[in-house]
């Protein structure tokens, strides 16, 4: 049989080094399930249960290996269900491809059953979406495609109507006026500053004497180099969300996380610094940097666009981050005054013990951070840990203990529910040799990841190392957002919106032939987790934890607490507990900063 557009497609792609696609079938793509067929598994296709989760997958492979990922779907609906995966790859700078059905070119612009406008959709996710409207066009829109989501770090999209995927392919455009001949590859170039540039940056950061780093995932692949200027600046380390595996937390400089969901020491090391240098983050909040005026900052991003806008940059030095530090570094004079140092060094010491402290406070049934805590001593090596977004968002930034060699990601910036199983599968699918954790709420958990686990039924035999845990954080309760209304509207809490079912997830995994295990008792924890890593299948670890333990800020504003205080008063259900609990937060937290600055 003469090869057709799908099957040309799947060939390019393969040339690319394509070798997976997470999707969902429907007519709109019969052409491309054909050829899938017939391309024997390379490229295969693995099946999700929705194609929101394809998405997913697709960006959680582009996070984890730095490769592009891949995603398809049917014209119409199982194209609209992508999009929530593709913006998450879209606003965390993921390089993925959706490639999408549509209805016969003779079809389109007479409303026909499930026609929708894909090039409009597709136009504000996308960097770049175009229809297939010719089998001699299929070569360049899939060089353009891979080639611009890479080098953009974004989606780009294909809409291919059903009828062309079927039409004979063409291999070499015909030799006309017209035609375009696009080649296969791409390489990440080396992007260094000036050299007057990177002198200027030089002088800033040796006329500093008190030097906070703030890294983000653009300082992915130089971690070494983050370390040697944090040596030599005698500075202190913080990671925005997505640069949470970037430096290990077993350094003593590496302050951790900052923000909402940060730590005490990053906190301490913005506020005291004179000088900040900012490596690959666009972390947004700016009340958790220095006050403008406070510091003197360089940044490093490889994004011009990006730069310069989260702090005033003294020095705005665009490139890579390794190359750009490997050049900066020989310029860098080694501080001789530690006295920072130790202040960092210090407080490093202290916020491990707060989070320590608040590990082993009780819970009702369990404190969630134990779950965490007694996590970091097991957590294997190697092993790549996905978080979704919630209450257990906090405790994945602040208790998890990410050491050199572990991978971790997460939905940093649109913060989107139900990210973590789908990425964890994708994380066993490109690294099957490797222990794979994923932190659900039982909100996402009943949201899109409970579906998932058919999936990981279908898929775990292969995998050869079948470590996958889905730690399922059960309380009941859509726990983030129920502290938001506390702390930011002064609203008790609200339970038509806010209570959720209760279901036995751990149960539920064994009807799919999973391992369920299930705990309700702080001092089981530990346990419970070395069943799980012990076990021979995937695992759903299902947490009951306490919604009363308030995933405090480091620093809570007088303007939060008085608005807690106000929801506690209009009669939030849960008053008794809940102000027991922050108080005991609080106190520990008293405790170790006394005498107290800055709060
Ligand atoms: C798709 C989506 N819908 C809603 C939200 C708002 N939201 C953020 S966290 C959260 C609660 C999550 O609840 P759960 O998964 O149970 O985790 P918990 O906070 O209880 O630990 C909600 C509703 C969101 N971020 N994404
Ligand atoms: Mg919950």
């Amino acid at each position: 049989m003469a090869e057709l557009v799908a099957d040309y497609v799947l060939k390019r792609l393969r040339e690319w080094g394509v070798h997976r696609i997470y999707g969902y079938p429907g007519d709109g793509i019969n052409g491309f399930l054909g050829a899938l067929d017939r391309a024997d598994g390379d490229p295969e296709i693995i099946q999700s249960r929705h194609e929101e989760m394809a998405a997913f997958m697709a960006c959680g492979h582009a996070k984890f290996t730095g490769e592009v990922g891949v995603c398809m779907a049917t014209s119409g609906p199982g194209a609209i269900h992508l999009l929530n995966g593709l913006y998450d790859a879209k606003l965390d700078h993921a390089p993925v491809v959706a490639i999408v059905g549509q209805q016969k070119r003779i079809s389109l612009g007479a409303s026909f059953q499930q026609e929708v406008d894909l090039q409009v959709l597709f136009k504000d996710v996308s960097e770049y979406v175009e229809t297939c409207m010719h089998p001699a066009q299929a070569r360049h829109l899939v060089d353009r495609a891979l080639r611009i989501a890479l080098d953009r770090r974004g989606v780009t999209t294909l809409i291919f109507p059903n009828d062309v995927q079927e039409e004979k392919a063409v291999e070499s455009p015909p030799r006309e006026h017209g035609a375009v001949y696009s080649s296969v590859g791409y390489s990440r170039p080396r992007v260094v500053p000036q050299e007057a540039d990177l002198e200027r940056a030089a002088t800033v950061l040796n006329e500093g004497k008190k030097i906070a780093i703030l890294v983000g995932q653009g300082a992915r692949g130089a971690t070494d180099e983050v370390v040697e200027a944090a040596e030599l600046l005698g500075g202190g380390v913080a990671k925005a969300l997505l640069g949470k595996d970037v430096v290990p937390d077993e350094l003593p400089f590496v302050t951790g996380p900052i923000g909402l969901l940060g730590s005490t020491a990053s906190y301490e090391l913005m506020m005291g610094c004179d000088t900040l240098l900012m490596i690959g983050t666009s972390f947004p909040y700016s009340e958790w940097l220095p006050k403008e005026g406070q510091a003197r900052c360089v940044e490093i991003d490889l994004d011009g666009r990006m730069i310069g806008m989260r702090y005033p940059a003294d020095v705005a030095l665009i490139g890579d981050a390794r190359s750009t530090l490997h050049e900066l570094l020989p310029r860098l004079r080694r501080k001789e005054d530690r006295s920072w140092r130790e202040e960092v060094e210090e407080q490093v010491q202290r916020w491990w013990r707060i989070v320590d402290a608040r590990a082993h406070e009780n819970g009702e049934p369990i404190n969630p951070q134990r779950v965490v805590w007694e996590l970091n001593g097991r957590l294997p090596e190697n092993a790549i840990v996905a978080a979704d977004s919630g209450s257990s968002t906090n405790w994945f930034a602040r208790d998890l203990r990410v050491r050199a060699g572990m991978k971790a990601s997460l939905s940093g910036t649109l913060a989107t529910m139900g990210d973590a199983v789908p990425y964890a599968i994708a994380a066993k699918f490109a690294f099957p040799e490797r222990p794979v954790v994923a932190f659900v709420g039982d909100g996402a958990f009943q949201m899109n990841g409970m579906n998932e686990l058919i999936t990981v039924k279908r898929y775990w035999e292969r995998w050869s190392n079948p470590t996958l845990v889905f730690c399922v954080f059960n309380n009941e309760d859509l726990n983030q957002v129920t502290w938001e209304q506390r702390a930011l509207a002064g609203d008790p809490k609200y339970p038509a919106t806010q209570q959720i079912p209760d279901f036995p997830y751990h149960r539920y995994a064994e009807l799919a032939g999973l391992r369920g295990i299930y705990c309700d008792r702080d001092e089981d924890v530990g346990d419970a987790w070395a069943e799980a890593f012990d076990s021979d299948r995937p695992v759903v670890l299902e947490m009951k934890v306490d919604p009363e333990i308030p995933p405090l800020p480091p620093h809570i504003t007088v303007e939060q607490a008085k608005k807690m205080t106000k929801a506690m008063l209009k009669g939030d259900p849960e008053r008794v507990g809940v102000l027991e609990k922050s108080l005991l937060g609080k106190l520990e937290d008293l405790k170790e900063s006394l005498p107290g600055r800055h709060s």
